[in-house]
Order: C-alpha cells, then structure tokens, then sequence
C-alpha cells in the first residue's frame, strides 16, 4: 500500500518539479537583464548627480587653467569603489584631465559616438560602464566628462542575486509540493475510505466510521446511481434472449471463469440401493433435484448432500466422492453421513416437523423440540465442514439449498468470508407473526444472513423474510432494493421463481404419441378409450392439497351427475416422510376418503379415484401428463410447485387443461390455468366442470400461452440470473478488495 501511494505521489510531484525548472530556466535571464539594466540607469544616474556637482569646480578650474587641481579633485571623487575613473574632454575631442586608474580603452574619442540612453555612452566589454555628461554654464557647453563605473560588481551581485533566487524558487517549489502532497494525501484517503463505505453499503454516515462530510451528498448520489444502474441490468435480464444450457455455459465460462461451484443440498441427485437384483440407481421425486440438476451438469461441480442410500457407501471413493450420473459423468456428488439418531432429529424432527409447517402454514403445528434443534445444529456444521473441505480457493460459489440449512450460510462465512453464497429458500417464507413461534427463529435468520444471496420463489416470500428480519434482528434494511446488512455484511433479498428444463426437439421426438399415451394409459387401469382422466401428481404431503381435490371431485360428482362413469381422478401419490406420525395420519385419511368417494359413486367397471400411492419412474410419469384431460395441483401453499411446468411442457399437442391453487407460487406466472382457491370446495368443484367442458380451441389458446411462460421462464433462467447476480457481486466485492488494497 505504501508503495503505491510512494508512486501515486511520485507520478504527481514529478511535473510538478519539471514545471518548476522550466519556470527557473526562462525568467532567470530575463530577471538578471533586467536587473542590469536597473543598475546601468542608476550608475548613470548618479554619474549626472556628480558632473552636476562638479560643474563649477570644473569651469573654475578651466578658466583658471588650474588642470592639477581638476586631475586632484577626480582623483578623490573616484576613490568610491564603484568609480573606476573620470576624464574631462574639451568639445573639440582633446582629453584635458583623468584619473590615474582610468582603463586604457576609454578615451575622448567616445564623446563623438552618438548615446542610446542619456548621459549613457557604451558599455565595455560588460565590465564598464562610461557615462558622458556635458559641463555647461550659462547655457554654453564647456566640456564632457566622462564617469566611468565598475561593472564587474553589478555582474557579481547578479550572480549573488540569481543564485539566491533559484534558493528561493527551490524552496517555494518544495513548500509548495510538500502542501500539495498532504492534501492529496488527506483526499486521496478520504475518498478511498468514502468509496470504500459507499460500496460496503455503510454509505458515510455511521457515526463510528470517521464521516467524511463534504462527501456525503456525493455518496448518496454515486450509491444511488449504482442501484439504478444495478436495477436497470436486471429489468433488462427480464426481456433479453432465452436461457438454454449453452447460455448457462456461456455464463459460467465468462462471468465465472474458473469459480468453483459447490451445491449443499440434504437430498442426493442419485440414491445407490441395495435391491434383489444388485444395486440400483434411484432418482429421487424432489422438485428441488428436478431444478439443481441440470446446472449441476452445465457447470461440473461439486453437490455435497446426505447419503441416505442402503448402497451408497459402497459406490464412493476414499473421500466420498462419485461421479454421477452414473454412466456419463458430468460432476461430482460428495456424501455426507449421518448416523440415524442425526436424521431423525435434523431431517425428519426439526426441518419436516419444525420449519415445513412453520413456513406452509398449512393448519399443521410445527413441533419444535430441543433434541431436534441441536441435532440441526450439529448437522449444518458438518455440512459446513464439508463445504470448507471441498473448496479449492477461499472464494468459491457455495449453493446453499433449502430449509434443511439455514445455519449453514452463516458458518460457512465465518470460514470462508470470501465466499459467494448463495441460498434458496425452496418452501414459503410466512409472516413474522407465523415465523415468530419459532423458539430459534433468530438464530435461523441469523444463519440465513450469512448469504451473499438468498432466493426466494415469489416476491411475497421475499418481503415475509425481510418484515420478520426487521422484527426479530437488529439490522439495517434498504426495502427499496431488498438489501439488508447485518453484522457487517449484506445479504441481496431477491425473487428468482424456479422451473424446469424445457425438452430439447431431440427429446420429444422419442416421446410416445399423445393417442398412443392416452390408450396405454387408460388400458392400463381397464378405463375406456374416451373415459376422462383428472391427474394429481405430488408427494404424499399434506401440503399439496390430496384431501381438498377429493373433495372437489366428489362435489363435482354430486353437482354434476353427468360425470358419473365418465370422469376419474387419477392420483399419484409419491411416498415421502413416511416416518413422521402426521404424514402415516395424513395418508391414511387420504385411503379412507378415497375409499368413501370410490364405494358412493363407483360401480362395476368404474372407480372414480385411483390412487397409485408409490413411486413412479420419469418416463411413467410423462404419459401420465400426455394421456391427462386436466392436470390438478390444488397446493395449500406451495413455493412454486413444478408439477404443472411439467404437465404444460409435456403437452406438445396443446390440449389439456391445467387447474392450479392461487396458493402456489406458480399461480403467478400460469394465469392461463383455471386458479382455484383449494379450500373454496364449490369453486374448485366449478372449475372441474368448466375444464371437462373446455372446447379444444379454448384449450389450444390457454396451452399455448402456458407453453410460451414456461418455455422462456426455464430452469436455466432461474439458475442463470441468480448466477448473473452472483458475478455482479463478485465483481462488486472484487473492486472493492482493489480499493481496499490501495
Ligand atoms: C419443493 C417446494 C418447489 C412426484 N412424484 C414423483 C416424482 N415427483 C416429482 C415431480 C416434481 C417433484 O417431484 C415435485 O416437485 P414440487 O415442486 O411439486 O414439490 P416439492 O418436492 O415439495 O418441492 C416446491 C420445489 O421445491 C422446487 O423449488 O416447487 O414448491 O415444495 O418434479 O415430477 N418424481 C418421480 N416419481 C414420482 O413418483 N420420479
């Protein structure tokens, strides 16, 4: 730092010198003529001064023809120091008196030349200066006397005269730079520390921070400015070109050059299971690995997450590691293990039985136990161990995933404060009154400010985080750009609704035929070629609205007998949680009103609603979506909610209708569904029938529209503008570590 400052100050001060030297070099002659000049008036002068003083003595002395006493008289008015010598010339030329010292080269011939200056005759060869002034008296002119002066000591004071103004220059010149190199030193601190503030967000006005006044207005001015600029980057990243794996590439080989990115995430991407058969890959149905998936292929990272597989331990290496997928590796999967007593308190109590009611809001009371509270805290460090572990530099993008770590952004910044972190937040965020039953609820907000980012689905979500941070931490909140600064750091609150990745043309190619799926799939269950098909596809989660669709349906039933034998729902219930008491209660309520609605309105060769509780490989569900006449996702409250992007991508042939929860954050992209409020059973029931009913046009105009949102709001974009933001920000922090360093 010295250093630089040492070169910064060198780089000013050397024109400065230079400018000083020019200055000496031209006005020192110019000075010193000038000064000759002066001198040579004054001698001449004073040589008038003396001829008048003498001009009596002088005539008397010529009437008298007294020339001795003359000679005598010069001799004792030039033994001045200054006075070489004196003559007296008659009109005619001829020398009538001089002193003994008189130089040889002055004579009476100098009377005939004619003088430049008056009573000035020449100036010898620098040394001498001869000045001629007439003796007149009464008017006639009697004789010149010459004066001659001692120039050489003019010359000597000169060069005293020079010598002491370049002492004087000199010194005014270092004063001079000395007083500019402590107020450039003083600014130049100033606004280094200013800038500074101003890009850490403290802007100049914490008290404690050695305010810099006069800066103040500009700060805010060039902080505003940011934002806008910041703000502006991102509406345009809204309406510019559409995300594809190539763009995300592209992202992460320019912008990111080179950083390493980490996923933390508590499920894995590819489950190794012992079967009968060998071991077996399974792929989890999580809407969550539906998304990080395919950023994790585009960007070859690390996905460090809980092996939770009967084989998993047998498929990695010496560091836990395996290349997945499985096959065709394209990143890397780091298992993290966690004994049964760790799951049950971190996974299945404290997230599934704690936060997951907490932040659904689901009429289900989150339970909150002390035992559970450590285990989570336990398992986050673990995981932020592994982070720590994994990391190559000591800045790379850690992509912190969900509920299951909120501690974790926080301790993974105490270790590596360089780090770009970035959190999704997957479910809801609910209100701070909501949130604020939560016995740790500092403490999880607390950790989730240890983000450089954290991502919410919905705008909504976003502002319920930052409301419960205003009410519940001592922080600083800038609303109006979602930044809130806690414990010397700034976290970006910001929405980034998540989706799925669009099928390339490839991959629909091979894709079973919309008739053939339709047949397939109605021969499967013994339905006939024309029997309607409603289609639920979720996890066996409370969440998700299972019970509120029976209802409708069975109220469309009764509303609409029409229907009867006509329509079934179809619903796949992926088994998750099974664990917990309130998932094997939910469950088995969602058997026993299946089995209500199936004995009320089913006959022989009909049953109104097939519940195929198991899980289903990828390819089963998408002739589901293609054989589908409506798609229901009837969410209570649900961050997004993939299901429907999926039945919208898969519907190539632009038919079905999709009826979604006005409670899912999808509902805000997908305003071509039928939006139904699940609790609003008539309504719902009302919505069935119009779907039932809908024309294929009506069908083709609302599916296309759908098609069109999901399509360019793809999963790629998700990953990519929080990616986008993540570079600005390193980019950000980068700038300001170069300021720092100056
Ligand atoms: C959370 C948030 C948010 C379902 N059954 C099977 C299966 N699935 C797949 C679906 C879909 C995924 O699971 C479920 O995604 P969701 O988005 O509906 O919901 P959550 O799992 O609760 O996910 C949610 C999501 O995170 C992403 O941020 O949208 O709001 O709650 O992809 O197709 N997949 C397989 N077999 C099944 O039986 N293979």
């Amino acid at each position: 730092m010295r250093i630089k400052t040492l070169r910064l100050q060198l780089r000013f001060l050397a024109p400065l010198a230079l400018v000083f030297a020019a200055v000496a070099y031209v006005s020192l002659p110019l000075i010193d003529n000038l000064m000759l000049r002066w001198a040579a008036r004054d001698l001449a002068l004073r040589g008038t001064l003396v001829a008048n003083a003498m001009s009596d003595s002088v005539a008397r002395s010529l009437s008298e023809g007294d020339l001795a006493g003359l000679t005598a008289l010069f001799e004792r008015t030039a033994t001045d120091e200054r006075l070489l010598g004196m003559a007296l010339c008659g009109t005619d030329g001829a020398l009538l008196s001089q002193t003994a010292r008189l130089p040889e080269s002055v004579d009476c011939a100098l009377v005939q030349t004619p003088a430049e200056t008056p009573g000035l005759l020449s100036l010898h060869s620098g040394a001498v200066q001869v000045g001629r002034h007439p003796i007149v008296v009464e008017g006639v002119p009697l004789a010149d006397l010459l004066v001659v002066h001692d120039m050489s000591i003019l010359q000597r004071r000169s060069a005293d005269t020079q010598g002491y103004l370049l002492l004087l220059l000199v010194g005014l010149g270092a004063l001079m730079s000395l007083i500019t190199m402590v107020v450039a030193q003083l600014s130049w601190r100033g606004w280094v520390a200013g800038a500074r503030a101003i890009l850490r967000g403290e802007g100049l006005i914490r008290p404690f921070d050695r305010p810099v006044p006069e800066l103040a207005p500009l700060a805010e001015e060039l902080r505003e400015r940011l934002r806008e600029l910041e703000d502006g980057y991102r509406r345009l990243q809204v309406a510019d070109a559409p995300w594809d794996p190539a763009r995300l590439r592209a992202l992460l080989n320019t912008q990111l050059r080179g950083d390493q990115v980490i996923v933390v995430a508590n499920r894995e991407p590819y489950i190794h299971e012992r079967t009968d058969a060998g071991v077996r890959v399974r792929r989890p149905a999580s809407g969550l690995v539906t998304a990080v998936e395919p950023v994790m292929r585009a960007c070859s990272g690390t996905w460090i997450a809980h092996g939770s597989g009967s084989a998993d331990r047998d498929a990695v290496d010496a560091h836990d590691r395996v290349s997945v997928p499985p096959g065709q590796p394209e990143y890397t999967l780091r298992r993290v293990w966690l004994t049964p007593e760790e799951e049950q308190g971190y996974y299945y109590g404290f997230a599934n039985e704690g936060l997951w009611p907490l932040c659904h809001v689901a009429h289900v009371r989150p339970v909150f136990r002390e035992s559970d509270w450590r285990a989570y805290c336990e398992v986050n460090a673990r995981f932020a161990d592994a982070v720590v572990a994994e990391a190559k530099s000591d800045d790379p993008i850690v992509l912190v995933q969900d509920y299951h770590f909120a501690l974790l952004p926080a301790m993974v910044r105490e270790r590596l404060p360089r780090a770009t972190i970035i959190t999704f937040w997957h479910i809801p965020w609910p209100n701070p009154e909501s949130f604020g039953i939560c016995p740790w609820r500092e403490a999880l907000v607390e950790g989730l400010l240890g983000s450089t980012i954290l991502g919410f689905h919905t705008p909504t979500h976003g502002r319920n985080f930052i409301e419960t941070v205003d009410r519940f931490v001592e922080a600083r909140i800038e609303h109006e750009h979602g930044i809130v600064r806690h414990a010397g750091h700034d976290t970006l609150v910001a929405n980034y609704p998540i989706s799925i990745r669009w099928p390339a043309q490839q991959e629909t190619a091979g894709w079973t035929p919309v008739a053939e799926a339709r047949a397939n799939v109605r021969q499967a269950h013994g339905l006939s070629a024309q029997h309607r098909i409603l289609l639920g596809v979720d996890r066996f989660d409370y969440t998700k609205g299972i019970l509120e669709r029976l209802h409708a349906f069975e109220r469309l039933l009764a509303k609409y007998p029409e229907w009867v034998g006509e329509v079934s729902l179809l619903q796949v219930a992926a088994p998750t949680r099974s664990e917990l008491d309130e998932y094997q209660d939910f469950q088995h309520r969602i058997h026993r009103v299946t089995a209500r609605i199936n004995a009320r309105h089913g006959r022989p060769g009909y049953v109104p609603v097939i519940l195929l509780a198991q899980h289903h490989e990828p390819h089963q569900l998408l002739d589901l979506y293609r054989a589908a006449d409506v798609c229901l996702v009837t969410s209570l409250h649900d961050g997004m909610n993939l299901v429907c992007k999926e039945f919208v991508a898969a519907r190539d042939d632009e038919q079905g209708v999709l009826v979604l929860s006005r409670f899912a954050g999808a509902a805000r992209e997908l305003a071509e569904a039928l939006i139904v409020n699940p609790y609003h059973v008539e309504e719902c029931a009302d919505a069935l029938h119009q779907a039932l009913g809908m024309s294929p046009d009506a069908q083709r105009e609302r599916m296309a529209s759908l098609r069109m949102v999901v399509r360019e709001h793809n999963v790629y974009r998700w990953a990519g503008r929080m990616l986008s933001d993540t570079a600005r920000l390193r980019l950000r922090s980068r700038i300001e570590a170069r300021l720092k360093e100056s």
